[in-house]
């Protein structure tokens, strides 16, 4: 036994962003050091996705419950990892796989494995005295990520008629992260101000960006120009579009109608090919500064990826999240096809902290951009704020400049900012 040895393992539910109960994680070291975790939740979520146990009982919290999950931290996972020094993250996290035992985590939960993972992670780097970042990242990590600012929120993450989930700006051309962080806030704020003009609703969705209705999904685009112009930043050449359709979404929709294709399933119903959305996003490519496309085509629509790769892939950061699902498996598939060629990394996608950083490192090995990545439904917990720096990915997307489940994220890295000072590097620096 040494001080980093897992001596302690607590949890309860606490509430997420939407009101639901999500699981909380602490983790006591032999030394006395302590580490919190709260995993989040998503709504528009991958087929394959490791599995969030959800105790299922209508009557308590809408099925949403999670004592199941908070119960297999206590008693399965809590004496799987007993005694392991948890600096050993990987032999750490390969205890609780071979405790769960199944290939997707269905048996203990992801929400509960990784709650362990990130608080075991937490607590090294307290007991390290080291900020999370660099205990995880090591010397190198000093990259502060270009923040994806999700400002105007569609799908089914709010209830206006966008049928595409996210409107992101991206300031680009900046020297450094506080900067391009005070320039996404004050084009939100513009953005309020000509919604407000023009009557439209400046109540905001899931993850604190505007959700009016609008005459076209494209207008959106339009609102997006003008609230960047108003703010006194340049148009494509300091600040960019970056897409999130969600379009299993929508792949969905038109199943459920029995059709295959992409449902326009809250303006006009029409159902399209995988061809004619490509065909939108290049001609969007060509009439707007889009800089990134998430999630363009469906999860499953391989052959459309392909395609979408080949046609806009060396210009437009194409990145794929329901398609890769943080897993290597799928990521593996992608490079051999030349499906997309950036991952969004979301580690409550696959459920440890290790297997999320082998995610960001296949990609990058191979060429492939990493986006770190929140979920609609999160709390206060601003983890992955510090994998941004720790892996130096050089992106997030961590929704609006809004509510304080966001702002918890874009906060921590202006303190990681300041702490790394002059060495920081701004990932999407001019
Ligand atoms: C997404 C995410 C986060 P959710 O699709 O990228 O923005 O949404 O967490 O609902 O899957
Ligand atoms: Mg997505």
């Amino acid at each position: 036994m040494n001080e980093f040895c897992v001596e302690q393992l607590s949890a309860r539910w606490v509430l997420d962003s939407r009101g639901n109960p999500t699981v909380r994680v602490e983790v006591g070291l032999a030394g006395g050091a302590r580490g919190v975790a709260i995993v989040p939740s998503g709504a528009s979520t991958g087929e394959h996705e490791a599995v969030e146990l959800r105790d299922g009982d209508k009557a308590v919290f809408g099925g949403k419950g999670v004592s199941k999950a908070v119960a297999n931290v206590l008693d399965r996972l809590a004496p799987a990892v007993a005694g392991l020094d948890a600096r050993d993250q990987a032999a750490l996290d390969h205890a609780m796989l071979a405790a769960d035992g199944s290939a997707n985590k269905g048996v203990l939960g992801a929400n509960a494995i990784l709650g362990v993972s990130l608080a075991a992670a937490h607590a090294v780097a307290a007991e390290a005295g080291l900020p999370l970042y660099r205990s995880v990242g090591g010397a190198g990590a000093r990259t502060l990520p270009a923040p994806m600012l999700n400002v105007i929120n569609g799908g089914k993450h709010a209830d206006n008629n966008l049928d595409f989930q996210e409107f992101m700006v991206q300031p680009w051309g900046f020297d450094d992260f506080e900067t391009a962080l005070r320039a996404g806030v004050e084009i939100y704020h513009a953005l309020r101000g000509l919604l407000h003009e023009a009557g439209l609703n400046t109540a905001v969705g899931d993850e604190g960006g505007f959700a009016p209705d609008f005459k076209t999904a494209e207008e959106a685009l339009q609102f997006l120009e003008r609230a960047t112009k108003k703010a006194g930043y340049g148009w494509g050449t300091q600040v960019f579009i970056a897409l999130d359709p969600a379009a299993s979404e929508l792949a969905n929709e038109a199943k459920k109608a029995g059709k295959p294709g992409y449902k326009r399933f809250k303006s006009d119903q029409a159902i399209i090919t995988s061809d004619e959305l490509i065909d939108t996003w290049a001609q969007w490519c060509d009439n707007y500064p889009v800089r990134s496309i998430e999630d363009g085509l469906d999860e499953n629509d391989w052959a459309g990826w392909k395609k979408l790769t080949d046609r806009l892939g060396e210009r437009v950061q194409l990145v794929g999240d329901d398609l890769f699902v943080t897993n290597i498996k799928f990521l593996r598939r992608g490079l051999d096809d030349g499906c997309a060629n950036a991952i969004l990394v979301k580690p409550n996608q696959i459920g440890t902290l290790s297997e999320t950083l082998e995610a960001v490192d296949l990609a990058r090995r191979n060429g492939y951009g990493a986006v770190m990545s929140h979920r609609s439904g999160e709390t206060e917990d601003s983890t992955i704020a510090d994998l941004a720096v720790a892996t130096n990915c050089g992106q997030i997307k961590t929704g609006a400049p809004c509510r304080s489940d966001r702002n918890a994220k874009y906060n921590r890295l202006l303190v990681i900012a300041q702490e790394l000072g002059p060495s920081a590097l701004y990932g999407g620096g001019a």
